[in-house]
């Protein structure tokens, strides 16, 4: 048995990255001085008397989100520009400067008890780039003061699930020079909010590479320590304002994980990825675009890839200038959140049962894909790297998707798997595909039948499964 590849098989995620890639879909809120200014990037010199919504609305946001099913929500509490959507100590440039409830605003509490009170979690963004900050450039001075905003979101917000670090950096050779103290800035994280994932430039979740919606055929969580280089993950980020960056989709390996990639590759570490995009051009919001927003057939099939393809999904709502998320995008989220519910309707597997090639235990038998427990699991035997699985629906039954689930709490470790079924005596093609990790959604024709096949054709040591769901959309 390869050394390297039952290495691999043992890279484990942390409780935090567990309980985060459970949540699937979550939104980005992009607001700031932008919003009234119509840019994407501020210059940092705005005057914040430009930020005055006067129809804002956090908990519109909030049901927004969930309508499509979103379970958490990050909000951009510091652009690139510096304006800062709650009352910071440190700096006058934020909301207490501007007419938005005569300076008596925080958007920031706004949307943390909006989603609290709507149930769905709360996350940070915080640019690290910084254009206003006077002290930006002089490394440790802009680090004291970047530390203390952190502190203050931290401490004063409630729990937070993410703190998402933007990799973005425009200013050219003429431009301050900033050394991040990314340790320290990942020590207090830790310390204030340990159940927070540290996103992008962060050790906790992988930037997927693109703002496209591009999503890989075989997205490893599994991947080379270095893929954790800030410094690299910097220069593949956004350089400059031209609105070219978003539309771009091959800004990394499309194999980031494969046996070819890892035998060489050294440490390895569980870094799974999030596949980010905006629900138009922008990622603020610009009137001319109220009729480009994606179509729901782009969404759905960025929906399916990303989650379904052992990601999660970051989806960017930008709010207007009356502080609300426009009608046009507010009803495709409806539809969205509509047309997933109608592509899951009913799991067909609840009484079904299934033999397997091999079980290592009677804890760990077939019976477990169908017990709706995240826990339990099958497995077969040590080094049995491929395995075959017969589910018996009991009856005939029509369906048009499956959704294969590892148990990734004991790594990610299938390579390629094949889906048949039985037609008379023959088995025919249902669908193939290579690895499943956290969550594969596998969608094909219309087929009836009483019996599956699942060939698992490579896995890493021996592989394992925590789920085995069936349905027919509607
Ligand atoms: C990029 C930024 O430059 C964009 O403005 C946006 O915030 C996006 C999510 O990340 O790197």
């Amino acid at each position: 048995m390869d050394q390297t590849i039952q290495a691999a098989a043992l890279v484990t995620p942390s409780e935090r990255q567990l309980v985060w890639q459970e949540m699937e879909f979550y939104g980005f809120i992009h607001y700031t001085v932008n919003t009234f200014t119509n840019l994407e990037w501020g210059h940092g010199s705005e005057d914040p008397a430009v930020f005055n919504p006067a129809e804002l609305d956090a908990s519109q946001w909030v049901e927004v989100c969930k309508s499509a099913g979103m379970k958490g929500l990050i909000l951009t509490c510091k652009h690139h520009d510096g304006f800062c959507l709650w009352p910071s100590r440190y700096t006058d440039h934020s909301v207490k400067s501007s007419p938005w409830k005569a300076g008596k605003g925080d958007l920031v509490r706004e949307v943390a008890d909006a989603c609290r009170a709507g149930g769905i979690r709360f996350g940070i963004y915080l640019s690290p780039w910084d254009l206003h900050e006077p002290t930006y450039g002089d490394s440790e001075a802009y680090n004291a003061y970047f530390l203390n905003q952190l502190r203050e979101l931290l401490t004063e917000y409630g729990d937070i699930f993410c703190v998402w670090f933007d990799g973005a950096c425009g200013e050219g050779p003429n431009g301050k020079r900033q050394v991040y103290d990314w340790d320290r800035y990942y020590r207090l994280i830790r310390e204030l909010q340990p159940n927070a994932v540290i996103s992008v430039c962060g050790p906790d979740v992988r930037w997927c590479g693109n703002e496209a919606g591009h999503t890989r055929t075989a997205e490893w969580s599994v991947v080379p320590a270095s893929m954790r280089d800030n410094e690299k993950i910097q220069e593949n980020s956004q350089q400059a304002d031209d609105g070219e960056f978003a539309k771009r989709i091959h800004s990394q390996d499309d194999d980031l994980g494969s046996r070819d990639v890892i035998r060489d590759a050294g440490e390895l570490v569980w870094y799974p990825a999030e596949v980010n995009t905006s629900i138009r051009p922008g990622w603020f919001y610009h009137a001319e675009e109220d009729d480009r927003v994606k179509t729901l057939d782009e969404l759905l099939n960025v929906y399916v890839r990303s989650v379904g393809g052992n990601a999660a999904f970051l989806l960017n709502l930008p709010p207007d200038r009356r502080g609300l998320i426009h009608e046009n995008d507010a009803k495709r989220m409806g539809e969205l959140g509509q047309a997933i519910r109608n592509m899951f309707p009913v799991d067909l597997c609840a009484k079904a049962t299934a033999a397997a090639s091999s079980e290592l235990d009677d804890r760990h038998g077939a019976d477990k894909l169908f017990d709706g427990n995240s826990d339990t699991f099958w497995r077969p035997l040590e080094g049995m790297e491929q395995a075959e699985l017969i589910i018996d629906l009991q009856e005939k039954q029509s369906f048009d998707a499956i959704i294969l689930m590892e148990q990734i709490r004991l790594g990610q470790r299938i390579e390629s798997f094949v889906l048949t079924w039985k037609d008379g005596e023959e088995w025919k093609a249902l669908d193939q595909g290579t690895v499943v990790g956290y969550k594969r959604i596998c969608r094909f024709g219309k087929v009836s039948a009483r019996y599956i096949k699942l060939t698992i054709t490579a896995s890493r040591w021996f592989p394992t499964l925590r789920s085995f769901q069936a349905y027919l959309s509607h």
